[in-house]
């Protein structure tokens, strides 16, 4: 299995993760998303969105962070993150609810915060502004959730908990405002700890975009 990645990236991490934690066997092959190597021809036909992470197992090419954690967790017959029954409900619910509204806000805040001071370009603060609104809306309603709940989906860690927590990953250079939910934080602390995978990926992300700036 060939696996395509950026360390800086929080979609990677999610990947990285879970690979690491299980310990599968995958070549590592770095791609440099600065210098745009996900939009080469080669890179182009297997991902046409110029993104990553992407995987090659045989004739098998995937694309999407959550496609590809599901897929090495079925490959490893890993029912920990990825649990059977009832319990896989509620990892699906919480996987998609992170992807069509948790993590929509903080794209915004990482371009206008950390890019635009790359680029040298102004921040679109109108922007911002809607961002913030939408991530204080949904991250109130898991802030609640775990008020009462250890992770995401019950009392261990699963891939609802990567998927939720990648965009804090950034935090330190797109100052979303998590700080303002206890629980979040709480919680996000308490993954790294589970998940040394976790912590590790996130250990080598900063490390690696300090270097930028
Ligand atoms: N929905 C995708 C998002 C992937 C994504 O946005 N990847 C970013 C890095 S975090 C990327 O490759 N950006 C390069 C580009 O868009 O050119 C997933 O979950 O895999």
């Amino acid at each position: 299995m060939r696996y395509y990645f950026d360390s800086r990236s929080g979609s990677c991490r999610r990947v990285s993760a879970v690979a690491k934690h299980l310990g599968i066997d995958v070549e590592w092959v770095s791609v440099d998303l600065l210098a745009q190597e996900s939009h080469t021809p080669e890179m182009l036909k297997l991902n046409p969105n110029g993104k990553l992470p992407v995987l090659v197992d045989g004739d098998l090419v995937l694309w999407e962070a959550a496609a590809i954690m599901i897929y090495l967790c079925d490959k490893a017959g890993d029912t920990t993150l990825w649990p059977e029954g009832e319990a896989r409900h509620h990892v699906t619910k919480w996987m998609f609810w992170a992807a069509e509204h948790f993590r929509q806000s903080a794209p915004v805040y990482f371009e206008e915060n950390f890019v635009t001071k790359l680029t040298g370009a102004a921040p679109d603060t109108t922007r911002v502004a809607y961002a913030e609104a939408e991530l204080r809306r949904f991250a109130a309603i898991l802030d609640a959730h775990l008020a009462e709940n250890q992770f995401a989906a019950g009392d261990a860690p699963t891939l609802a908990d990567f998927d939720l927590a990648a965009p804090l990953s950034q935090m330190p250079r797109s100052f979303v405002p998590y700080d303002d939910y206890p629980n979040i934080m709480d919680w996000y602390l308490r993954l790294g700890a589970a998940i040394p995978a976790w912590a590790e990926t996130g250990a080598e992300l900063d490390r690696r975009l300090n270097q930028l700036v």
